[in-house]
């Protein structure tokens, strides 16, 4: 039957309610939120998660930056002098550039998950040859690819000093700066980055150790764009908000950003109702401050307790991310979700 004009109007202008009515119910994802907001929400992933589809949709529809948890620290990537590791990470770029999503890399210099010929390292020459080829040899590949580098790692120990790295050993305090400017040099596009764990309190001595390192670069002149907070944190223990919060405008005021890059809440097992509400205003405080100081990025360390690292470093505690051990969101995520919706 041929339509009248008027019958084929009725029926267009039909189609387009029903569509935009479709549309507005269909649930939004996370990742739309986050997208709206022009807010970086991440996660460390495995080379697994990318390929299996169920992880991957997950991946897709919460986040729009992700984090190698492994894969690209040395051990890994340059197990030997002369051979690269490249495919994971080739897949990993891949993988971002085709979803849209930023990457953050993770990391050049640190003490730990070093391959043997670095580990037996003991002349500086050598020692600096290897970090600088490292760093040049990775940037020079993937130009371009990465939102923000953390150049170095830990590199503070626990008593605030500069920790006694094989890098420390063999170059001397100066392998910091060495690396930033080599970093710079290699890709002037990325973000660089000074990342470490418990440097998240003002008037801590780690805390003000990492400020007064990262101080003195700033003063030097050294490439540094930003500081990353890893923030392993403990559902029994409160956020000490003032502290974050004074920590966060220091480092502003040195011209910086702040990057919350490895968070995690864990649970002193077993798990009950208080100890995960406890939990829940850990994390809500984190996420709330992210957003009212407008922080580069918040980065999960692991979207679920099925690939925590959690239970194999810290016996008797877990349950430490918003998922659970079958990937299905907890009512913790609910509330993210809230927050990062208003
Ligand atoms: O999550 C990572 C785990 O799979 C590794 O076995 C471990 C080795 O030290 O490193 C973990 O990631 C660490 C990150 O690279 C740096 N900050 C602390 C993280 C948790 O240990």
């Amino acid at each position: 039957m041929i339509q009248r004009p008027i019958q084929r109007g009725l029926l267009l202008v039909g189609t387009f309610i029903s569509l935009t009515v479709f549309l507005s119910c269909a649930p939004r994802t996370m990742r739309s939120v986050v997208d709206s907001r022009g807010f970086l929400f991440g996660v460390a992933v495995r080379p697994g998660d990318l390929l299996d589809p169920k992880d991957s949709k997950l991946l897709k529809d919460n986040f729009n930056i992700l984090v190698a948890e492994n894969i690209m620290k040395l051990q890994y990537l340059r197990p030997t002098a002369t051979f690269w590791n490249w495919s994971d990470v080739d897949n990993l770029v891949r993988f971002a550039e085709e979803n849209r999503m930023k990457l953050r890399g993770h990391t050049f210099v640190w003490h730990n998950q070093n391959p043997p010929f670095i580990n037996n390292l003991s002349d500086k020459e050598a020692a600096l040859k290897v970090l600088t080829e490292t760093i040049t040899e990775v940037l020079t590949r993937y130009k371009g690819k990465f939102y923000e580098y953390d150049v170095c790692n830990e590199v503070i120990d626990d008593n605030g000093v500069l920790r006694n790295s094989i890098w420390m050993r063999t170059i001397g305090p100066e392998y910091i700066d060495i690396a930033f400017k080599t970093a710079r040099q290699a890709d002037p596009s990325v973000k660089l980055i000074l990342n470490d764990y418990n440097n998240e309190y003002a008037g801590t001595v780690k805390g003000d150790a990492f400020y007064n390192l990262v101080k003195g670069m700033v003063d030097r002149g050294v490439p540094i764009d930003g500081v990353g907070f890893q923030l392993h944190m403990l559902a029994e223990l409160p956020v000490n908000k003032e502290a974050l919060q004074a920590n966060i405008k220091r480092f502003r005021d040195l011209g910086l950003t702040v990057s919350f890059t490895e968070v995690d809440v864990r649970i002193k097992l077993p798990v009950t109702p208080e100890k995960e509400a406890a939990q829940q205003a850990v994390y809500e405080d984190l996420l709330r401050i992210a957003r009212e100081e407008n922080i580069s990025c918040f980065v999960l360390w692991g979207y679920t307790d099925a690939y925590s690292w959690i239970p194999g470093t810290f016996a008797g505690y877990g349950s430490a991310h918003p998922f659970d051990q079958n990937k299905q969101p907890k009512k913790l995520y609910g509330s993210l979700r809230k927050i990062l919706e208003k």
